[in-house]
Formats: structure tokens, sequence, C-alpha cells
């Protein structure tokens, strides 16, 4: 149901000076005309009142009023700052539930704003997005995407596409308009070639920011003892992992998040590697050779004040992974490019390189990109009906590619949740006077 009016509780249900509950639909201002002191609404304004139940004041409250032309949905809708106990929040949700409201669903408010047009699905996205942000980062990109990030990105690609599908339907719908410009495959060749770059590169940037923004899949590893948990306590500022003086005191993989100034890191401590037949460590050992191949990032760790030749060998055997090496227990002996303490939480030339390595990807946040899983995966098929139509260009007719061309633009539609159909035929009778 669209029209029916909904209302819930927007802030937290937990003990507080203020909290929200919103109401949004048709029926919104007489609700409110029912169960307050309010009698007279003008829109976009804010008015101290009391809501009652029945005849029984039940809280002192500012009522605030926004018009359908410029609510969050779209639709006419009253906020109703309350005092923020649980029980009173609770009993005006009630209220509103016996005057004619119906319990919103989980993202209501938002979807009825992108139904009615207020914002695009990839804004939509951005909304949720910001609510989850755990770092300035995420926040930021979420806010870029908030004011229409992704349609500045693909409009210009979907605009020359759209031209192009336009004026090969109406060569094959209307030939006996010779006058209009003919749109053999040689004419199509260059814009498809322009195309896929454009995908391509629309992709990759928007997964390099995803790994810095989301978190880097990052393994610890090293020889045993050489102060692998200790680095991931340090790095997560919490006493996570258990730290010994024994050889071989992590089994299990240890996993946390770190978020160091710009770069978060989803971090696994893992068991130290050597040869052993002790049946718990190698079980570990195995799952430690598991997350490395699953990983992103290796830190390796060596002991700067015990260097053997297992340590080289661990470098040699992961050096085409580009690992960061770390000279950790640096109060004992200084050496190597990233030499730290992570007994003393002196990590600081680890968490500088690691910022310094992400840094082109980190400024990604200043640009126009996809935010998200769902945009990337629509992109990348758009991509594959781009390359196929591509591949086909020499052999097929133009109306047999058009059909890969259909459906490539049908998923940047998607991307910003445009009715395909609609968006193209309304373009097609804008460009064209062939009504003549
Ligand atoms: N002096 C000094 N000791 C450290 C440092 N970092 C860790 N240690 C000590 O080294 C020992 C091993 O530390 P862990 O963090 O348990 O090492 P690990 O690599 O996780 O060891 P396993 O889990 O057994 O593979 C402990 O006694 C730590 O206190 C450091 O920076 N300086
Ligand atoms: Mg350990």
């Amino acid at each position: 149901m669209l029209n029916d009016t909904i209302c819930a509780i927007s802030t937290a249900l937990k003990d507080g000076a203020i909290s929200i509950v919103r109401m949004s639909g048709e029926d919104a201002f007489e609700i409110i005309k029912k169960i307050s002191d309010v009698k007279e609404i003008v829109p976009n304004t804010i008015v101290y009142s009391h809501i009652h139940d029945n005849d029984e004041i039940v809280d002192e409250v500012l009522i605030s009023f926004f018009g359908k032309g410029k609510s969050y949905t779209k639709e006419d809708m009253v906020e109703i700052n309350c005092h923020g106990g649980v029980y009173v929040t609770r009993l005006i949700l009630n209220i509103l539930l016996k005057n004619g409201c119906r319990l919103a669903e989980a993202g209501e408010f938002t979807r009825r704003a992108y139904l009615n047009g207020r914002i695009d699905l990839a804004e939509a996205d951005s909304i949720n997005d910001l609510i989850k942000a755990q770092s300035a980062i995420q926040a930021r990109s979420a806010i870029r995407g908030l004011n229409g990030s992704v349609e500045r990105l693909i409009m210009p690609l979907m605009d020359e596409m759209r031209d192009v599908i336009s004026m090969i339907e109406v060569n094959i719908d209307y030939p006996e308009y010779e006058d209009e410009k003919q749109m053999s495959n040689d004419v199509i060749r260059p814009y498809v070639r322009k195309w896929i770059r454009a995908a391509e590169e629309m992709i990759d940037k928007a997964e390099r920011f995803r790994v810095v923004k989301d978190g880097i899949k990052t393994v610890i590893i090293g020889k045993p003892n050489v102060g692998k948990s200790s680095l991931l306590n340090a790095l997560l500022e919490t006493d996570k992992a258990i730290v010994t003086d024994i050889a071989g005191t992590t089994r299990d993989l240890v996993e946390g998040k770190a978020v160091l100034k710009n770069v978060t890191l989803n971090l696994i401590d893992t068991a130290g590697i050597r040869e052993t037949d002790e049946k718990i460590e190698k079980i570990g050992i195995e799952k430690t050779i598991k997350a490395v191949d699953e990983a992103e990032l290796i830190i390796l760790v060596i002991d700067a004040s015990n260097i053997d030749e297992e340590d080289y060998e661990l470098i040699e055997r992961y050096k085409d992974r580009d690992p960061i090496i770390v000279y950790n227990k640096s109060d004992l002996n200084k050496t190597g490019e990233v030499s730290i303490s992570a007994l003393n939480n002196d990590i600081a030339q680890l968490t500088d390189l690691l910022n310094e390595r992400y840094q082109d990807d980190i400024s990604l946040v200043d640009e126009d990109i996809l935010n998200n899983e769902r945009q990337i995966a629509l992109m990348k098929n758009c991509l594959k009906e781009l390359k196929e139509m591509d591949e086909n260009i020499e052999n097929d007719t133009t109306d047999v590619i058009v059909t890969n061309l259909d459906s490539a633009y049908h998923s940047l539609c998607l991307i910003l949740g445009k009715e395909y159909q609609e968006d193209l035929i309304d373009h097609m009778f804008r460009n064209f006077c062939l009504g003549k």
C-alpha cells in the first residue's frame, strides 16, 4: 500500500533527552490534529504542542510539519520531537497507531522517497551507507553519493548510449526517413570501444576504493613468537589475542577491524608458520595458509632481535604478494624500513606506510564513483554486454547487436532505479520529430 500513512520511531530506542517519532502519508496532518493541540497546519513550520491520549496529556513536544513538496518522502510528513524516555516514545507511537497509522517497515520512508522521485536508487544506497558509516572515509563517500555522484558519473555514458539506441531504432522502424543519420556498424564501433573503456575504468576505481573504504582483508603472518598477536592487539587497541612468550600460542585465526586514519583493515592474526608435528598447531598452520591465499594484504612480521633462515624463506615464499615486511621488537634491535615495537604500541611507521600505500585509492573519495556492490555488479553486466557487442559487431547486423546495447543500457538504468522503457521512449520522442 503506497498511500496509507506510516509511522515509526526514528531515533535509537533508549533513554535520551529527545526522541523523534515520524509519520508520513495522506492522513498525517489529520491524525496529528486529532492527538495534539494543533488546529491549523502551516507546512514547513515547527510548533510547540502537547500529545493527548483521549483527554490525558502524555507529553510536551515540538512538532515539525513538512508539506509534500519539501518532505523527505514527498508526502505530507510530521515529526514529533518528544521526551526521550523509552516508555513515552513508545506510548506516542502507539497513539499514532490507534489513530490510523500503520507501522512502517524497515526502510519504508526511504522507499517512498525513491518511489516518489525525490532520490534515485543510488542515492538510496548512500543513505544506508551513511547510516552504517564507521569511518570518515565511509561517511564522506556516502555524502557524495547522496548528492547525486553516481548519476553524475554515469549520465554522460547513458546519454550517449541512449542517443545511439534511439538512432538505430529509428533507422530500423522508419526506414523511409532517409534524412535521419544512418547508424551502420562502422559508425557504432568507436562508441562501443569508448564505452568499454569507460565502464572498465569505473569498475576498477570502484573496486579499489571499496577495498580501502570497507576494509582491506589483511593477514598478519610470520614465524612463531615474532609478535603477530601483539601487533594485532596494538592495531586494534585492545587485548584481543592471547600473547605469551611460548612459541605456538595462537592456533586459531583471530579477527578484528582496525580503523587507522583513512585505511580500514579487516585483520586476521594467524598461527606462526613452522614445521611441527603437534596436531592442533598443524591445523592452525593450514588455516593460516588458506587465509593468506584469500588476503588482499599480507603483513609479514619478523623479530628484529632474532632473524634467521626461516624468515628469509617466508619473505621469499610471499614476495610476489607484495607483503609489508615489519621488523618488530625495535626496543631490542632497530632495523628495517618498517621498524615497530608492538609491545610498546609503537607502530607509527606501519600505519604511516599503510596510509601512504593506499593514498591514491583513498583520494578516490573526492571523485564521483560507483559506491557499492550492487552498482558495481550492474556495471559489470553492462560491460559484459558491451564486450559481446564488440565481438559481434564484425559479423552481425545492427538490429542484432542493438540487443546487447539495450541490455547494457538497461543495467545502467537499474543502477539509478530508472524505468528503462519509459526513459528510452521519452528520449526518443523528444529528439526525433517523427510525427511529420
Ligand atoms: N621486547 C619486545 N617483545 C615483544 C614485542 N612484541 C611482542 N613481544 C613479545 O614476544 C612474545 C611473543 O609475542 P606474540 O605476540 O604472542 O607473538 P606471536 O607471533 O603471536 O606468537 P605465536 O602466536 O606463538 O605465533 C611475547 O612475549 C611478547 O610480549 C616487542 O615489540 N618487543
Ligand atoms: Mg600469536
